[in-house]
This record gives structure tokens, sequence and C-alpha cells, in this order.
């Protein structure tokens, strides 16, 4: 639709920037923080551990004085449920919370609402070991923990993120490093443990509004718009298909409280189904979310699935769809361009993803992840010239603004990432930060912060509320 006249971003639009806990904070060991299934797992060749990260954990208040700097009006961060409890249930570690709440209170000293994600990848590794999200025990030591955060934070907190995409973990686990591998029939597993997550997540929705009227809380996906890749019916239900599976199995479950029966029955099909206990669904329907928060890269393309060996079950990555057999079968689009890694840009993908989740659920949305990775250059006299980051997030924002004017009550939008750290499997050479972290894939150097190209360009465009872009 062509509008002759563009809304402007509401007054009070949260414009933040994000960053997780495990890929920024470094200290991985310290002040009594437990290992989670990150620091035991492995990491591909040649890209940097998790260990040290971006020092965030020691170097806080200098980056949160960065951010204030460039105008942040909210800061999505992610709390490491094993800084808090250590085997994921049982003692909490003061040390923990001292941590956060000194985060906490050091945003809000600059005005900077934080935004919290709950948990973002980086399980306890005591749960794994006792069975992981395949064990319902795992349910229970997430309510316990989200308890534990909505006690100590939620006078402070008003913006809760229930758990990081949860669908990439189900569908991409062995990339993101968060599936365990020696389980015996890995997909059908799966599925147990989504439906675990999902009841985890309803209950911390619940919990939070009991414990904190005045928050809000909703899930965190990674939602995209799916193109069939041609007009031909059959690529058209292929698409629908993969839409169903990756996209709206996730947010129907958090919103309406029921499985999306596409979703539902490609689950019968296979042979995946979970075991669902009495009382379970119950449980899914009594935990609504205030708001959805999605993270967005890129859009993907699917074509009738040949169901034959051409069509491979597997991904080289997240953001890279290949199949599924009988299913769909990802194709390239020839349309989009592409980043250094591979991933296609679709800014216009962005505007028709926020329409579609505003018109299937109807509730605020907010962008908390969206940006472009790359090979950044330190040139001399500290300057980062990253003017392809500058123009990838000029043109996703304004289809935010976009999709604004069509309609959709987007609340916020929190790029990733506020400062460079360390990707989940492509190491810290892959940059998506506004600031510069002075360190490479193994040599770390000094850490030192340094203002890139577009901290100035979002500094005024957070000054200008999005009209300077
Ligand atoms: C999302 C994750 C983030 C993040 C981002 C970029 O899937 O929520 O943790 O890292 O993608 O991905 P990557 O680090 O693989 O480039």
């Amino acid at each position: 639709m062509y509008h002759k006249f563009i809304k402007p971003f509401p007054k009070d639009f949260l414009w933040g920037a994000s960053t997780s806990a495990y890929q920024v904070e470094g200290a991985w060991n310290e002040d009594g923080k437990g290992p989670s299934v990150i620091d035991m797992g492995k990491h591909p060749e040649g890209t940097s551990d998790f260990k040290v990260a971006s020092d965030h954990y020691h170097r806080y208040k200098e980056d949160i004085a960065l951010f204030a700097e460039m105008g942040l009006k909210a800061y999505r961060f992610s709390i490491a449920w094993t800084r808090i409890y250590p085997k994921g249930t049982g003692e909490i570690n003061e040390k923990g919370i001292a941590f956060y709440n000194d985060l906490i209170n050091e945003l809000l000293s600059h005005n900077i609402e934080p935004i919290v994600t709950m948990y973002h990848f980086d399980l306890p590794y005591a749960l794994q070991e006792k069975g992981g999200w395949s064990n319902r025990e795992t349910v229970d030591a997430y309510e316990n923990y989200a308890k534990t955060l909505f006690k100590y934070f939620g006078d402070r907190v008003k913006y809760w993120l229930t758990i990081n995409e949860q669908n990439m973990m189900i569908l991409y686990g062995a990339v993101l490093g968060t599936f365990d591998s020696k389980i015996e029939n890995p997909q059908k597993e799966l599925y147990q443990q989504n439906h675990h997550m999902l009841l985890a997540q309803a209950k911390a929705m619940k919990l939070c509004h009991e414990m904190c009227p005045n928050a809000k809380i909703g899930p965190a996906p990674n939602i995209i718009s799916i193109y069939p890749a041609s007009s031909k019916p059959e690529d058209v239900i292929a698409a629908s298909n993969f839409s169903s599976i990756r996209n709206w199995l996730y947010l129907d479950a958090a919103v309406f409280g029921r499985y999306n029966s596409i979703a539902w029955s490609y689950l019968e099909e296979k042979g995946y189904t979970p075991i669902i206990q009495e009382g379970d669904m119950e449980i899914l329907k009594n935990g609504k979310p205030d708001f959805i928060a999605f993270n967005y890269y890129s859009t993907s393309t699917v074509a009738e699935s040949k169901n034959d060996s051409s069509n491979k079950n597997s991904t080289g990555d997240q953001q890279i769809a290949i199949g599924e057999p009988g299913v769909y079968r990802g194709v390239s689009n020839p349309y989009l361009e592409k980043t250094q890694f591979g991933w296609e840009i679709d800014p216009i993908g962005f505007r028709n993803t926020l329409r579609e989740i505003n018109e299937r659920y109807n509730l605020p949305l907010l962008v908390t992840e969206n940006g472009l990775g790359a090979y950044d250059k330190l040139e001399e006299g500290d300057v980062v010239n990253d003017d392809y980051r500058i123009d990838f997030l000029r043109k996703h924002i304004e289809q935010a603004k976009l999709a604004i004017t069509d309609g959709v009550n987007l609340i916020g939008y929190c790029p990733w990432s506020a400062i460079d750290l360390v990707s989940t499997h492509q190491g810290f050479s892959k940059r998506y930060g506004f600031i510069y972290v002075n360190r490479d894939e193994f040599d770390l150097k000094d850490l030192r912060r340094i203002k890139k190209k577009s901290f100035y360009w979002y500094k005024d465009v957070i000054e200008s509320n999005g009209e300077k872009i």
C-alpha cells in the first residue's frame, strides 16, 4: 500500500539495543556462576569460546555510559540463569543477584528502560545433566527461577521476555549449541522439550502478572515472513507449511494457549507429537502475553518439496532453511542481496512480518533483534566506517515506520547488538555492535571500546525519534 502520509514513531517509542548474557558478559566462572550448556559445549573450530566474550561483566558501567551517550531509551539484555542458580535450582547465588541489581540500577540512573530476557540459550548444565528440557522438572526449575527474578527485580523491570528464540532452539539447536545430540529419537524428543518450554513460559507469564501487576511479559521467538518460490499452488502450500511449523506453532501456543493445527498435523504425520498431561492445556491457556517480542533478520523462500534426497533435512545455519522432505524445500530469493554471511537482506519483508503478526494476534509488538553481522575493520585513528550497517538498519527502520502507518502497534526496536559480542557459532569476527570491542577471535588485546560510525548515526535517529535516518 502506498501512503501519502507516513506516521511518526510514537512519542515513548523504545529505541534500544540488545545483547545476551553468555555472548557479552564473560566472567563465565566468576562470583559463583555455574556452568551452562553453552560453557560445556563445543565451539566450531576457529571461533572464540564464551569465557571472556566482551568482558561486559567487569565493564558494564563503562558500557552503559556509552549506551546512554548513544541515547538508548531501552537496553535488552539477558540474565544468566547460572548466575542466579548455579545449579539451575536450589541455593541462590547472592553475587548473581547483586550483579543484576547493580546493572539494572545503573541503567535506570541513566533513564534506560531494562528489557530482560529470562533465558537466552544458556540452560544450566546441572539441569541438562538431568535431561534438560526433556525432564519435566526443568519446568519447575524455570518457574522457580522466574519467581526469583520477579521477586528481586520486579520492582524495577517493566518488560520481561520469557525465552529467547524457542523456535530456533527446536529447529536449529545443533547450530546454536543448545541441542543434546546424545538423545535417541531427537526430533520427537525436541517436540517434547518444546512442550515443556511452552508450559514453563505460560507459568512464568501467569506468575509475572500475579507478582508484578505493573510489568509486561511476552515471548521472544524469531519470526519471519515465508514466501512461496512462485505462484504455483504447491509452492504456496509449502510456504504455509513452513510458516506454521516455524512461526505460528510458537505464537499460537503463547497467545491462544493451543497448538496450531497445521503444525500439529505435521507432528502427527512425523510421529513427533509430545505427551500432553492432564491440565497442560489449561496451563497454556492461563498464561497470556501482554505483547509479542520477536527477532527478525531475514525472510525465507520455499518451494514444494520433491520428497527425495535432493531435499535435505538439514541446515547449515539458523537463518538458512534447507528444507524437509515432503514438507518444504528452501530456495534462495533472487530478489534479495545477501550479507557476508549469506543471510538474505529483506527490509520490506520486515514490514510484512510486522503486518502478519499484527493481523494474527492484534497485540503490541516489540522488535528485540535485527541487525547486520559483518567483518568490521578498525581503521587508523580508532575509526570504524560501518556504512553497510547503517544502510541495513536505516532500511529496516524505514519499513518499521511504514508498518506503523499500516496500523501496526510497534512499541520498540532493539537492534542486535548494542556492542560487539560473540556470535552464536561464528565467533567474534562476525560483529553486529554499534560499539567496537578491540579483540580478535583469540587475541583479547585490550578489549577497548570504540564508537563506530553507526553509533553516531543511531544517536541521531533516536534524538530525532526516527525522523533523521
Ligand atoms: C539470534 C540469537 C542471538 C544472536 C543473533 C545473531 O538467533 O538470538 O543470540 O546471536 O541471532 O546470530 P549469530 O550470532 O549466529 O550471527
